[in-house]
């Protein structure tokens, strides 16, 4: 058996904080796993560092199953982003000394590649509807077959997902940013621009938009219905999915299919949504939810119900976590798309290697592993950094589901 030796939590902010678990075992090999959880990133590295970390050493890094049901069953207080979070980077990071130790690439050892590349959507924003269609030019451009479009609502200055410069970065302040949200502009507004990009570029490519959990189930109902002729390849968290029953409401009003997870951490947090057919896409993420192990469950799971992946890809999910994510993608039958935004320059100096992107897909790394190499030294100079994301109030100050 070859034993766990060390477990690091290393803490980076190249332009964004990552939080990465380096797992070494005895005979040397190294692994590393995503820890990132945006605005609460020290939250996850002190459950890594504090509480996991000293049960790690010793125990065989070949047992990831046993490994996965230890930390989580084995701790009484289970599920939630913090531990999932945790959890996650273990599993990762052993996926990744597993692939080594057997010289392939993880989605060999998931069972082989289920496609011959990762369809991927990329973000297309503007501040006004001019500068969106733009941007979605320049995306086109770049090949990409699936754009998420977002257009500031005027008069809100709380749009979520329009980017400053060449990335949207939401976390940016050292205390959370208070921007204000109205529904009734968004609801006006969106489903004119969404409308005005069919008429510009036509139906050749996926369009998808992210409504970013801020309607209720009935506003998101009517949203839906009023896109319908933009046949959007889906509408992300219209309303919060607290509630999963709630989604019977929008399903019963729209064809408009919905795509749902982010914000979720386990197979429980989306078994009614699931199996119930309530919506389209899955979209936890490997690094929230549990790991390579657990979302392979996941979307076995939601395989039976016609269910398709669609997993969370923001630049606030680290190489590490895009990288197991992509290996994931290729293995299984039912994926459906990968978010992927690409990330801001300095993040390339940190992290090396990972999946190349080619024509609107992306292509997992052939080295043994996760693929990826994380460069101690320089991230040691990016020191952390608090970063939160904004809170919404609606326009008579309530605070509102950003
Ligand atoms: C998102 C994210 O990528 C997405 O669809 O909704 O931008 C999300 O807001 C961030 O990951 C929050 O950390
Ligand atoms: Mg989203």
């Amino acid at each position: 058996m070859d034993a766990i030796a060390s477990a690091e939590v290393l803490v980076t902010c190249p332009a964004r904080n990552f939080v990465t678990l380096k797992i070494t075992t005895v005979d040397g090999v190294v692994g590393w796993g995503d820890a990132t959880l945006n605005g609460r990133e020290l939250a996850v590295a002190s459950y890594l560092r504090d509480h996991i970390a000293p049960l790690l050493i010793g125990r065989d890094s070949a047992r990831i199953e046993d490994m996965w049901n230890y930390l989580f069953r084995g701790v009484y207080w289970r599920k939630g982003p913090i531990t999932m979070t945790a959890i996650a980077a273990v599993d990762m990071a052993l996926w990744d000394i597993k692939g080594k130790v057997a010289g392939l690439p993880v989605y060999q050892l998931l069972g082989g590649a289920a496609r011959d590349g990762v369809l991927v959507y990329t973000h297309a924003s503007g501040t006004d509807i001019g500068s969106l269609m733009d941007d979605i030019a320049a995306v086109k451009e770049r090949g990409f077959k699936a754009i998420r479009a977002q257009t500031a609502v005027p008069g809100v200055e709380g749009t979520y997902g329009v980017k400053h410069g060449k990335y949207y970065e939401p976390a940016s302040t050292s205390l959370p940013e208070e921007q204000s949200w109205s529904t009734e502009a968004y609801l006006n507004f969106a489903p004119t621009y969404l409308a005005k990009v069919r008429e510009q570029f036509g139906f050749d490519f996926h369009l998808l938009h992210d409504v970013h959990h801020r309607l209720t189930p009935m506003e998101a109902a009517r949203f839906g219905r009023s896109v319908e002729d933009v046949k959007l390849f889906w509408m992300e968290d219209p309303t919060p999915a607290d509630n999963q029953e709630s989604f019977r409401l929008i399903r019963s009003h729209t064809t408009t299919p919905v795509a749902v997870g982010e914000v979720l951490s386990s197979i429980w947090d989306i078994q009614h949504l699931v199996s119930e057919q309530l919506i389209d896409y899955i979209r936890l993420s490997v690094t929230h939810a549990g790991g390579i192990t657990h979302m392979k469950k996941v979307f076995s799971f939601a395989e039976l119900y016609q269910v398709r992946s669609g997993s969370h890809g923001p630049s606030d999910i680290s190489p590490v976590g895009q990288a197991a994510a992509i290996h994931l993608d290729m293995a299984i039958p039912n994926f459906g798309i990968q978010e992927y935004m690409g990330y801001p320059d300095l993040v390339a100096d940190v992290f090396h290697g990972g999946p190349t992107y080619e024509d609107g897909y992306l292509h997992p790394s052939e080295v043994p592993g996760l693929g990826i190499d994380y460069d101690e030294e320089v991230a040691a100079k990016f020191e952390y950094a608090p970063k939160y994301l904004p809170v919404a109030r609606r326009l008579d100050g309530s605070v509102h589901d950003w």
